[in-house]
C-alpha cells in the first residue's frame, strides 16, 4: 500500500534485536549492558531506515530533481534514536518489544550519545533545517566535518567549567555508514605551476600535501513520508599509504607530514560560538569539507549531466554563515582547472549557485584571514580570490565611479587579510538574514555597501525549530493534549497549534494544560536532583536561561537582578515573594575567561542562597551542566518564564526563544531578534517586554557618553549589589575574584568601554518587568491562558515556514515523492 507506514512487527522486531546482540557483542539478553541493548535496537531501527534511504534517493535520480547542499561547520543533531523511531512511526511497537525483553525504552534513549557537532544555535538551526527538508520532501544535503570529539562536556568542579573532551564516537555509532567508496583527495599547500594547454595557461598545483577526505552518511528520517536525506560528514584519512610508490611524491618527509595533517583536521569542533578564533587548523577545516563536498556535487551532477553549465539548475549551494566560503574560489577552481572553463563562464555558474546566510553582526565574530596563511596553505584558491576581488572593485568602479573610499570599505582582500563575508556577499545571488531586525541591520549598516551595490540579493528568513523534536519528541504530554483537541496535522503543519485558540477559555483545557506543565516542572526537578543534587521545588516559578554563555547574552545582568532580589528579601523577610527557581544552563568557550567566571559567579551565588534557611526556599538558583540538546529537550518543557534578554540588535535570532514559546512559557526578553516577531504574533499582552530597542543601542554605540558609573552612584541598590562583587560577599575566601566583572561594568578592561553591553542601563527595566511576571503568575487563571495563548501562536515559527520560504525566494526546490 502506498504511502502508508509498513509496520514492524513485534516478534520480528524482538528476534532482531536478540539477534543484533549476538552478531555485535556475542551476548545474549540477560548479560547485555543497556549501551549493548541500545545499539542493538539502533542497529533494528537504522534496517527500517535503509530501506527508505535508497528507495529516496533512487527517486531523487528518477525525478532528475534540483538538489540543495546545506554546507556547514556545524551540525548539531542531538540524539537520533528516540526522532527515528517517531518520524518511522514505530515508538510504539519498539516500546512493548524493548519491555517484552525486560527493559525501559526511556533508559534505553539515554543511552545514546548526543552527536554534538556543534555549538549552540547556528548549529541547531541546521539540524532543523535538515529535519524539516526530509519532512517536507524535498532533495537535500548537509554537508559537514566529523569531528571525532565534539563539543565539550561540561563538568563544574568547585563552581568552575571544566571541560571534558567528548569522545562520542567511543561506541561506534549506529546511524552512521562509511562510504570509502566516496572518498576523495583535498591538497594543501605547494605552489602553483603553470603549463600552457591549447593555447591558454592551466593552472595545477604541485608539491603539495594530501588527506584523503573520507565520508560517512548519517539519514535524516522525514515524518511519516519515507523520506530520508543525507547528512554527509567528512573524516580525514593519511593518504600515504596506498601512495608511498609514487615516486615523486613519496619522500619520508611528506608522508610523516600528511600523516599529521590526516590525524589533526576532522579532531575537533572549535567550541567558539559568535567567536572567530582565526587559527590556522580552522581554515584547514574550512577547505578540507568544502573541497570534498563541492568535488563530489560536481561529479554526482555529470554523472546525469553533459553540460556543466546547467549546474545551477539543479544544484543551489547555501552557505551557513562564512565559515564554508571558500566555496566560492573552490567551485570557481574545479570549474577553470578541471572542467575547462573560462572565467566568465565559471563566474556566471558560480554566482548563481550560492547563496549565503549571515548569523550575526557582532564584530569578533567576523572571519578574515591573514593573506600570509591562506595563500601558504591555499596557494590556487587565493590566486583566485585575487582575481574575484580585482574583478569585484571593477564592479564598484562602474557603479560608482571614483568613489574609492567606497572601494576600500568594500575590498575582499584589504589590510592584508581575505575578508570572508565580503567574498561570501560578492559571489553569492542570495544574501539573508535570520529574523526581520536582523536582515534590516545588515542592510542599514553591517552590509549597508553591498546593500547599495546589490538590493535584489538581499532577503529575510527568520529563523524556525522543529517541532517534531521539541514538542512531539521533548513534550509528549502536551503533544498527547494538542492532538486530542486537534487532531495530528499539526506535526508537519504547525500553523494548526492557532485552532488552540479557543481552549484559552475553557477553565478544563486551562487546568489540564497547567497540570501537564506541573508534571514536566517533577520531570526536570527530577533531573536537577540527579545531575546536581538540588532539591527544587515544582510549584516554584521556573524562570529559565538556557543558551551559550556570552557578554551581549547578558547572563550576568540575570544573576546581578537573583543577587539583587537576595536582598531585597532579606531587607524585608515579610515581603510577599513568591517562590523563584532561577535555572541556568550554558557552555562557555574554552578561552573566553569573563565567560567562565561568569559561570562561577552564578554558582557561588547559588551556593549561598540555596544555603540560607533564612529565607525558606523563596529564591534557588541551579546551574545546569552540560547543556546540550537532550537536556534541552527536557528543558523547554518545564519552563514557565523564558529569558531572553539581550543587548538589542546582537542577537541574530535566537531560537531557544521559539521552543520556549512553543512549550507555552512567554518571554521575558528584549525587543530583539525574533522575539520581536514572537511577541508581534502572541502580543505584547502576552510577553513581558523591556529594556533599549535596537536603535537606542546603536545610537548610543556611536554617540557616546554613556557612562554607567552615574547609575551606580545613584541607584543604591545597584551600587550595592556591585559591591558584593569585590567585598567577598560571594566569595570570601577570595574578594578579589569577581573584580574583572566589576571592572567590565564600571570602568571598562582591555580598552573596551565600561559596561558595552548596558547591562546597567537595562537593569531597571529588566527588575521592573520581573515584577510584572510575578504579578501576571500570581493571577493563575490569566497566567494559564498566557501560556496557552504562546503555545497556540508557536505557528509561524516552525522551521516547516522557514525552509518553504528558502524554497520559494532561494533554492526552487521540488517536492518528491517516495513510495515503496
Ligand atoms: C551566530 F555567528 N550564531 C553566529 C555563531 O557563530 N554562532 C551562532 O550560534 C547564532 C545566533 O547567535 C543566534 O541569534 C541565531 O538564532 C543562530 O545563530 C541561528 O541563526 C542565536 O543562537
Amino acid at each position: 500500500m502506498a504511502g502508508v507506514i509498513k509496520k514492524l512487527d513485534k516478534e520480528t522486531l524482538k528476534q532482531e534485536i536478540i539477534n543484533n546482540l549476538k552478531t555485535l557483542y556475542r551476548k545474549d539478553v540477560s548479560e547485555a549492558t543497556l549501551q549493548m541493548v541500545y545499539q542493538a535496537v539502533a542497529y533494528a531501527v537504522k534496517e527500517d531506515v535503509i530501506d527508505n534511504w535508497i528507495a529516496t534517493q533512487k527517486a531523487y535520480d528518477k525525478a532528475g530533481a534540483k538538489k540543495v547542499y546545506y554546507l556547514s561547520m556545524e551540525f548539531l543533531v542531538g540524539r537520533a534514536l528516540g526522532n527515528t523511531m517517531l518520524a518511522l512511526k514505530e515508538e510504539d511497537v519498539i516500546r512493548e518489544a524493548v519491555e517484552e525483553l525486560g527493559f525501559d525504552l526511556t533508559e534505553i534513549e539515554d543511552e545514546e550519545r548526543d552527536p554534538a557537532l556543534g555549538n549552540g544555535g547556528l548549529g541547531r538551526l541546521a539540524a532543523c533545517f535538515l529535519d524539516s527538508l526530509s519532512t517536507l520532501n524535498y532533495p537535500a544535503y548537509g554537508c559537514g566535518i566529523r569531528y571525532h570529539y565534539g563539543m565539550f562536556r561540561q563538568k563544574i568542579e568547585n563552581g568552575y567549567q571544566k571541560e571534558i573532551p567528548d569522545d562520542w564516537l567511543k561506541n561506534g555509532y549506529p546511524f552512521e555508514i562509511k562510504r570509502d567508496e566516496y572518498a576523495c583527495e583535498v591538497k594543501f599547500g605547494g605552489y602553483v605551476a603553470t603549463r600552457m594547454e591549447n593555447g591558454n595557461p592551466h593552472f595545477y598545483q604541485k608539491n603539495y600535501q594530501s588527506v584523503r577526505a573520507v565520508p560517512y552518511d548519517l539519514p535524516i528520517v522525514g515524518y511519516g513520508n519515507h523520506i530520508v536525506n543525507t547528512l554527509r560528514i567528512w573524516d580525514a584519512e593519511a593518504i600515504t599509504s596506498f601512495r608511498l610508490d609514487s615516486f615523486d611524491r613519496g619522500d619520508y618527509q611528506r608522508a610523516v607530514e600528511e600523516q599529521n595533517l590526516a590525524r589533526t583536521i576532522s579532531e575537533v569542533l572549535y567550541p567558539n560560538d559568535n567567536h572567530y578564533s582565526g587559527k590556522e587548523l580552522r581554515l584547514k577545516q574550512q577547505y578540507f569539507f568544502i573541497s570534498a563536498s563541492l568535488q563530489t556535487a560536481i561529479k554526482k551532477f555529470l554523472q546525469s549531466h553533459d553540460n556543466i553549465r546547467e549546474l545551477p539548475n539543479y544544484v543551489v549551494f547555501q552557505m551557513n554563515d562564512t565559515h564554508p566560503t571558500v566555496a566560492v574560489p573552490e567551485l570557481m577552481r574545479i570549474l577553470m582547472d578541471e572542467q575547462g572553463l573560462g572565467w566568465e563562464e565559471a563566474w556566471a555558474i558560480t554566482s548563481k549557485a550560492c547563496a549565503y546566510t549571515n548569523h550575526t553582526i557582532m564584530t569578533e565574530a567576523l572571519e578574515k584571514w591573514p593573506i600570509e596563511l591562506f595563500s601558504r596553505l591555499l596557494p590556487r584558491i587565493y590566486q583566485i580570490v585575487e582575481e574575484i576581488n580585482r574583478r569585484f572593485l571593477l564592479e564598484i568602479e562602474h557603479k560608482f565611479p571614483g568613489d574609492q573610499a567606497r572601494k576600500d570599505r568594500m575590498a575582499i582582500i584589504h589590510d592584508g587579510q581575505v575578508r570572508m563575508a565580503f567574498m561570501a556577499c560578492a559571489a553569492s545571488f542570495s544574501i539573508n538574514g535570520v529574523a526581520k531586525i536582523h536582515t534590516e541591520i545588515l542592510e542599514k549598516q553591517t552590509l549597508r555597501d553591498f546593500y547599495e551595490l546589490s538590493p535584489e540579493k538581499f532577503n529575510n528568513k527568520t529563523n524556525g525549530i522543529t517541532q517534531r523534536r521539541f514538542l512531539l519528541h521533548a513534550n509528549p504530554l502536551l503533544a498527547d493534549w494538542i492532538t486530542e483537541r486537534i487532531g495530528d496535522k499539526w506535526i508537519t503543519d504547525l500553523s494548526e497549534v492557532k485552532k488552540l485558540g479557543v481552549y484559552v477559555d475553557d477553565k478544563k483545557s486551562r487546568q489540564e494544560y497547567m497540570n501537564i506543565k506541573y508534571k514536566n516542572k517533577v520531570r526536570l526537578a527530577n533531573y536537577i536532583l540527579e545531575h546536581n543534587g538540588i532539591v527544587v521545588d515544582p510549584r516554584s516559578i521556573f524562570d529559565v536561561q538556557v543558551k551559550r554563555l556570552h557578554e551581549y547574552k547578558r547572563q550576568l545582568m540575570n544573576i546581578l537582578h537573583v543577587m539583587y532580589l537576595y536582598n531585597k528579601i532579606k531587607d524585608n523577610p515579610d515581603m510577599p515573594f513568591y517562590p523563584h527557581t532561577f535555572i541556568f544552563g550554558a557552555k562557555a568557550a574554552a578561552g573566553y575567561h569573563r565567560a567562565k567566571l561568569t559561570i562561577k559567579l552564578i554558582n557561588a551565588v547559588a551556593d549561598v542562597i540555596n544555603n540560607d534557611a533564612s529565607i525558606n526556599g523563596k529564591i534557588k538558583v541551579v546551574f545546569i551542566e552540560d547543556y546540550c540538546v537532550s537536556s534541552a529537550e527536557i528543558i523547554f518543557a518545564a519552563a514557565d518564564v523564558s529569558e531572553q534578554i539581550s543587548t538589542a540588535s546582537k542577537e541574530a535570532s535566537g531560537t531557544s526563544n521559539m521552543k520556549f514559546m512553543l512549550n507555552g512559557a512567554p518571554t521575558l526578553g528584549t525587543m530583539d531578534g525574533a522575539n520581536i516577531e514572537i511577541v508581534k504574533e502572541v502580543g505584547e499582552e502576552n510577553a513581558f517586554i523591556f529594556g533599549m530597542s535596537a536603535e537606542e543601542v546603536i545610537q548610543l554605540e556611536q554617540n557616546g557618553g554613556y557612562n554607567p558609573m552615574h547609575i551606580f552612584n545613584a541607584d543604591q541598590e545597584i551600587r550595592r549589589v556591585l559591591m558584593q562583587l569585590i567585598n567577598g560577599f560571594y566569595s570570601p575566601d577570595d574578594p578579589e575574584r569577581f573584580r574583572d566583572i566589576y571592572n567590565s561594568l564600571l570602568t571598562g578592561s582591555n580598552g573596551d568601554r565600561p559596561d558595552v553591553y548596558f547591562i546597567l542601563k537595562d537593569f531597571r527595566a529588566y527588575a521592573e518587568a520581573h515584577e510584572r511576571v510575578d504579578k501576571a503568575y500570581a493571577d493563575e487563571e490569566n497566567w494559564a491562558k498566557m501560556c496557552m495563548r504562546n503555545t497556540a501562536a508557536a505557528g509561524p515559527f516552525s522551521s516547516d515556514r522557514t525552509i518553504e520560504e528558502y524554497v520559494r525566494d532561494i533554492w526552487h526546490l521540488k517536492k518528491v515523492e517516495v513510495k515503496l
